[in-house]
C-alpha cells in the first residue's frame, strides 16, 4: 500500500531533481530571511548561488542544537510570528529547549508525512489508533494525532501514562494500533499480564514505536509478549517530530520521507561526507519546510542507510535502526559502549527482563560499570548461589560483547522505574 507511490518509488532522477529545486529554494529562502544564515554562510564564503544541485549540498555549514540554543526561542524561524501558527519544543538534558515554529503548510506537510509513514506500515482508515505518546510540547502525541487524522483512520488522544486506563479503551474501543515509546509498550504488556488480560484477546495488530533507541532483541520481545507488529518511527522536533522515517511491513530499515528530509551521513570527527553504506552520524536538511528551515543539522544519531530498493518496492532511501547517539555513547576506560549492546545481550536471556540501568562511576582513576538488570519472577529465587550462578553468566555474556569487565546487580522484577516517554537507561556519575 502506497500513500504517494509516484514519489515513494520514484527513480532516483526524479528524487534528486525535487531535492535539487527544493534546496536550491531553501537556501535563497534562508540567505534572505534569516540573519543566523546569512551570517554563518558569508563567513564560510558561500552564496546562494553556488548551490546549483543536491550534489553541492556538502559545501553548506553544519547546523547544530546550540545554534538554535543561541537564538531561543525565535531567532531563527524564516517567518514572521504572525505565519507561525503552532511551536514545538524539546527539552533536552541540560541548558534552554530549542524551539521549532511551524506555518500552516508545514503542519500539512508534517501530517502528509506521518500518513505516508502510517500507511508504510500498514496501516488503513479502518484502524483505530491509540496515540500514547505525550500530548503537549514534545511532537510524538499531535503528530501522530495529526497523521492518524490525515490518514483518515480515528485518533484516540489519550497521551501518555495512565496505564490501566490504556488497557481499558485497547478492549472498550478495540484499539488497531498503539503508538508511544518502545519501553512504554513493554510496560503495558507486563501490566496486561499483571491485570490477567490475554493480548491476543486484543485486537491490537500493530504499534508504531519510536522516540528512543531500541535492539531488534527488543522488537522480538515486544512482539511476542503484546502479539503485534512492531513497527520503527523516527523523527526529531528540529526536522519536524515523527514521520521523518518509518519503516514498511518488511521492517528491513527505516523509509526516509527525503523529498522534504534530505540524509547525509558524515564522520563525526572530520565532519567529513561518508562513503554510501558505512555507519556514521545522521545529518538531516529539511528542503520543503517554511517555518524553521535546517542546513545540515547534525542529529548525533549513529546509523547507515541503504540505498537498495525495498522488496516494499519503495526507492526511498532507507536508515537503519539507529545504533544509539553519539553523545549516548560511554567510554569506559577506552572503549566505545552503546546501551544498545548491553541491551542485546540482556535481552536475548530468558532470565531477565526487559528493564535495566546502566551506573558508570570513577572509582580513583578507573572507570566502573554496573549493569541493574530485574530478573524475571520465575527464576528469583531464595538460592543464593543460583542468583549467583545466573549474574556470572550476565556478567561473561556482556563482557565477551562488549570487552571490558562490568559489575552484574541483579534486582527484583518491578524495581527499575518504568515511564510513559522516553527510557531513562544510563546514569553517569563521573561528570558530578
Ligand atoms: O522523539 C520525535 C518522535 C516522536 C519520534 C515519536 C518518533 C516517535 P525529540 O524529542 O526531539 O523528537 O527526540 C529526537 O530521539 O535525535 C533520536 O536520538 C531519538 N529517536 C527518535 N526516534 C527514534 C527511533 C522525537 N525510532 C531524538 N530510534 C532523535 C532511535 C530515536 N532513536
Amino acid at each position: 500500500m502506497f500513500w504517494t507511490k509516484e514519489i515513494e518509488c520514484a527513480p532516483r532522477e526524479i528524487i534528486s531533481k525535487i531535492q535539487s529545486e527544493r534546496l536550491i529554494n531553501t537556501v535563497n529562502r534562508v540567505y534572505k530571511n534569516v540573519p543566523y544564515y546569512r551570517k554563518k554562510m558569508d563567513s564560510s564564503g558561500i552564496k546562494p548561488s553556488d548551490i546549483l544541485s543536491i550534489d553541492d549540498i556538502s559545501k553548506l555549514p553544519f547546523t547544530n542544537k546550540d545554534d538554535l540554543r543561541n537564538n531561543y526561542p525565535f531567532g531563527t524561524f524564516a517567518l514572521p510570528m504572525d505565519q507561525i501558527i503552532r511551536v514545538h519544543a524539546s527539552s533536552g538534558t541540560t541548558g534552554r529547549p530549542t524551539v521549532v515554529g511551524y506555518s500552516k503548510n508545514d503542519i500539512e506537510m508534517w501530517s502528509e508525512n506521518v500518513a505516508r509513514c502510517l500507511c508504510m506500515a500498514g496501516l488503513t482508515q479502518n484502524d483505530m489508533v491509540q496515540v500514547a505518546y505525550g500530548y503537549g510540547l514534545f511532537t510524538g502525541g499531535l503528530g501522530l494525532h495529526y497523521g492518524t487524522e490525515h490518514l483518515g483512520a480515528t485518533a484516540i488522544p489519550i497521551s501518555g501514562g495512565n496505564t490501566q486506563k490504556q488497557i481499558q479503551l485497547m478492549q472498550d474501543f478495540g484499539s488497531t494500533v498503539i503508538c508511544c515509546t518502545p519501553s512504554y509498550a513493554l510496560y503495558i504488556a507486563e501490566v496486561l499480564n499483571e491485570m490477567g488480560i490475554d493480548p491476543a484477546s486484543l485486537k491490537l495488530r500493530v504499534g508504531i514505536f519510536g522516540a528512543e533507541p531500541w535492539s531488534e532483541s527488543m522488537r522480538k520481545e515486544i512482539e511476542q509478549k503484546l502479539k503485534i507488529k512492531a513497527i520503527d518511527i523516527y523523527g526529531l522536533s528540529e526536522i519536524v517530530g515523527p514521520g521523518v522515517s518509518c519503516e514498511c511491513t518488511y521492517q528491513a530499515g527505516m523509509h526516509v520521507n527525503e523529498d522534504h528530509f534530505y540524509p547525509e551521513i558524515i564522520d563525526p570527527e572530520t565532519l567529513q561526507p561518508l562513503p554510501p553504506g558505512e555507519i556514521g552520524e545522521l545529518v538531516f536538511s529539511t528542503i520543503s519546510k517554511e517555518g524553521i528551515p535546517l542546513l545540515r543539522y547534525r542529529t548525533r544519531d549513529l546509523t547507515r542507510l541503504i540505498f537498495d530498493q525495498c522488496e516494499c518496492g519503495r526507492t526511498l532511501v532507507r536508515m537503519e535502526k539507529c545504533k544509539g547517539r553519539s553523545d549516548d555513547m560511554l567510554i569506559i576506560r577506552g572503549v566505545n559502549v552503546f546501551p544498545s549492546q548491553i541491551e542485546s545481550v540482556l535481552l536475548e536471556m530468558s532470565e531477565t527482563e526487559p528493564h535495566y540501568l546502566l551506573i558508570v562511576e570513577r572509582e580513583g582513576n578507573l572507570d566502573t560499570l554496573k549493569v541493574q538488570v530485574e530478573v524475571q519472577e520465575q527464576f528469583f529465587s531464595d538460592e543464593i548461589k543460583e542468583l549467583q550462578n545466573l549474574s556470572k553468566k550476565i556478567k561473561s555474556n556482556i563482557e565477551s560483547t562488549l570487552g571490558i569487565s562490568v559489575t552484574v546487580q541483579l534486582v527484583e522484577p518491578r524495581t527499575i522505574e518504568r515511564t510513559a516517554g522516553k527510557a531513562k537507561r544510563v546514569i553517569d556519575k563521573r561528570q558530578t
